[in-house]
């Protein structure tokens, strides 16, 4: 039997390494929009806790903590490209509740309320679920897999998750013949997320679509964990979902209501511009943005542009779901 090669995440003491190097006092001090406060005025003491953006407020203990980290899908393990390192992944994330302003996410939403949490399920299932993220843990198996991630910005990343595939979720409800789609809707909640309230006009809470066979294909993972721990918020704790051959805005945070449907939903990006953002959004080098070239794309670890894959290096798995019928 051949070991298990374990990446070095695995390490037991990755918890406890620095992290980041990268908040240092400025970043601080603006990330607490305190920008023209003079240095002295805050307590160096304070400076130094505030190296990371998770040691200002790390996520709270919680009985799935010991679900971490989860067991490697051996046909999940490779992507043919290294690892982002954790630090460089955990620190640039699109997340609009909180900032458009990716260096800033983590640090905007490091006090958002992460458990107790409530997910639903329903719409055209036999058995509609409603039930506390904890409870849900029970109930399933996690696994980890390492996945090409392609923002439509043209920014990407390999990253480990740590998840289930949706169609497991989705069993545990009993998904009807007639559900045709499946529609995802985060967490509306303005007095924790800034832009909620800062930016009305965004038609909040974010939204998100799939058809019924992409939601059920074994790649689509509803992901609860990062590099061997459960997510951090940034990433969208305590569960988001990873459709790794579409753009990353079709995966997303947060996710408080998954409801089964029977006609196409509407997307969130797709109603601010529906001209840029299509439902499918499958990655596609030879179709442009209508701003921007998709044909290569910037490592985020690395600052290489390398060039994007059909459906992002995932066609094998995928291209069936789109042959024509
Ligand atoms: N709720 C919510 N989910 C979201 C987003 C968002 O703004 N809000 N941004 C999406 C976009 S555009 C991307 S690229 C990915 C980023 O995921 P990451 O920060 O974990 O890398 O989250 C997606 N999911
Ligand atoms: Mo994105």
């Amino acid at each position: 039997m051949k070991p298990i090669i374990r990446p070095s995440w695995y390490k037991p003491d990755a918890a406890a390494t620095p992290e980041s190097i990268y908040w240092n006092r400025r970043d601080f001090i603006k990330t607490l929009g305190l920008g023209t406060v003079s240095l002295s005025s805050l307590s160096l003491a304070a400076c130094a806790e505030a190296q990371t953006p998770t040691s200002l407020n790390p996520l709270p203990k919680r009985p799935s903590d010991q679900f971490y980290p989860a067991k490697l899908n051996e046909l999940y393990k490779d992507v043919g490209k290294p690892l982002t390192p954790e630090k460089i992944a955990t620190t640039y994330n699109n997340y609009y509740e909180f900032t458009l302003d990716k260096e800033l996410v983590p640090v905007k939403s490091q006090f958002f309320t992460v458990d107790p949490w409530t997910i639903e399920i329903d719409g055209l299932v036999d058995k509609p679920l409603k039930l506390d993220f904890e409870d849900l843990m029970k109930q399933v198996t996690l696994e980890e897999r390492v996945y090409r991630f392609r923002c439509v910005e043209a920014w990407s990343m390999v990253v480990p998750w740590t998840g289930l595939p949706l169609n497991q979720l989705l069993k545990l409800a009993g998904p009807k013949s007639s559900a045709k789609y499946v529609r995802f809707i985060s967490f509306n909640r303005p007095s924790e997320a800034p832009n909620q309230k800062a930016q009305p006009w965004y038609p909040w809470p974010y939204y998100e679509g799939l058809r019924i066979d992409e939601a059920m294909h074994d790649l689509t993972l509803m992901t609860t964990g990062i590099y061997g721990k459960p997510l951090p918020r940034q990433h969208g704790a305590p569960l988001r979902l990873i459709v790794p051959w579409k753009y990353g805005y079709k995966s997303p945070k947060g996710i408080v209501r998954i409801e089964l449907v029977d006609h196409k939903p509407e997307t969130f990006w797709n109603k601010i511009a529906p001209r840029e953002y299509g439902f499918y959004s499958n990655v596609n080098p030879a179709e442009a943005h209508p701003r921007w070239s998709q044909a290569t794309e910037r490592d985020i670890a690395t600052g290489n542009r390398i060039p994007t894959l059909p459906m992002n290096g995932y066609v094998d798995e995928v291209a069936p779901l789109y042959a024509k019928k």
